[in-house]
């Protein structure tokens, strides 16, 4: 006979071991689930390390697979998050793996400007809003999307669905991979990471070494402020890739927008550099709440990316 609940201790009674154990029956797949709000919602049982397995599996085999990347983009806020979309968009067959510093990918892209919640974004960069489908009204020379999260919300959505596409935030890029290629170039061919919480407290403890992750390509879109603004291009300097930083510059935001698109690209060998990380490297200058610069040049970064693969 099998053993009633009253047998079994306290701590083992999880359905799991419950119905291995034969005491309570095993379902055929369906559970005794009940959306009834009035006082008897009830779930599909779970036992605890389920849950944990269902995240290790998955988010490890992540790891062991994407340790070997086609693409890296490092920083997943507009400038990021377009390179992502437009490039996994056109190479599907690419597998292209977001680093994001932050627990909350987005970068600057959750508000305007001065913490006000409307996006402002010149034209021609509408058609990219249009393109993902973001509504927005039509002042003339630009439109306004009524919450910036409006636009971030759909594009990550957009980029997480894509199969090819991964993003590891809370994860930060702390290093550079830089290798010697056959034609005895110092080319960028991947990234070293660690969890950001660890990469912010290397003085507080020492020999907490990082992963890596190599590719061929790497997109770096780290902004030009925050805890690790212009990450790379710092990092090319300090490598002797890159005499010394352009310094961004005072705001005007006609010379600032163009300057960003046109100047996306490879600054070093397999380094493509997109959004105002660049406005470091070159000394452009910055142009303030307005971002259809940030669009335009992650996409123009994944154009640089796909001419690579092509090339
Ligand atoms: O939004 P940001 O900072 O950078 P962009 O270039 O995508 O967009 C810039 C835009 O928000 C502006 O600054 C606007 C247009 N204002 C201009 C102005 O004149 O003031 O996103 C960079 C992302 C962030 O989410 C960071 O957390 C992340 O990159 N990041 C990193 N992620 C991983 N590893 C790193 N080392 C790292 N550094 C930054």
């Amino acid at each position: 006979m099998a053993p009633s609940v009253a047998d079994i201790p306290e701590a083992e009674q999880s359905p799991i071991l419950l119905m291995k154990r034969n005491v309570i029956p095993a379902t055929n797949g369906t559970y005794d689930v009940s959306e009834n709000y009035e006082g008897d919602y009830r779930f599909a049982p779970i036992e605890e390390a389920q849950v944990s397995r269902a995240m290790i599996k998955r988010y490890f085999n992540m790891m062991y697979e994407r340790a070997i990347s086609d693409v890296v983009i490092v920083g997943a806020g507009s400038a990021g998050l377009s390179c992502a979309y437009h490039l996994g968009k056109s190479r599907p067959d690419l597998k292209i793996t977001i680093i994001e510093a932050n627990v909350a990918p987005g970068g600057g892209a959750w508000l305007g400007g001065q913490l006000m919640t409307p996006m402002v974004v010149r034209k021609p960069a509408d058609r990219f809003l249009t393109e993902l489908g973001v509504p927005f009204e039509d002042e003339g020379p630009f439109v306004v999307v009524k919450h910036a999260a409006l636009f971030t919300s759909t594009i990550l959505s957009k980029v997480l669905a894509m199969p090819n596409v991964v993003m590891m935030n809370a994860t930060a890029v702390e290093d550079l991979i830089i290798r010697e290629d056959f034609q005895g170039r110092q080319r960028v061919s991947g990234v070293v990471t660690n969890w950001t919480l660890v990469a912010l407290n290397h003085d507080t403890q020492s020999c907490m070494d990082p992963n890596v992750i190599t590719a061929p390509v790497v997109v770096t879109a780290t902004g030009h402020d925050g805890p690790m603004g212009a990450f790379s291009a710092k990092r090319l300097v300090s490598a002797g890739l890159l005499k010394e930083l352009g310094n961004m510059r005072g705001l005007d935001m006609n010379r600032a927008e163009p300057a960003i698109v046109n100047g996306t690209r490879e600054v070093a060998p397999g380094l493509i550099m997109t959004g105002m990380e660049l406005s470091e490297h070159d000394g452009s200058n910055r142009m303030g709440p307005t971002f259809g610069a940030m669009m335009a040049s992650g996409i123009k970064a994944a154009r640089e990316a796909m001419h690579i693969f092509e090339s």
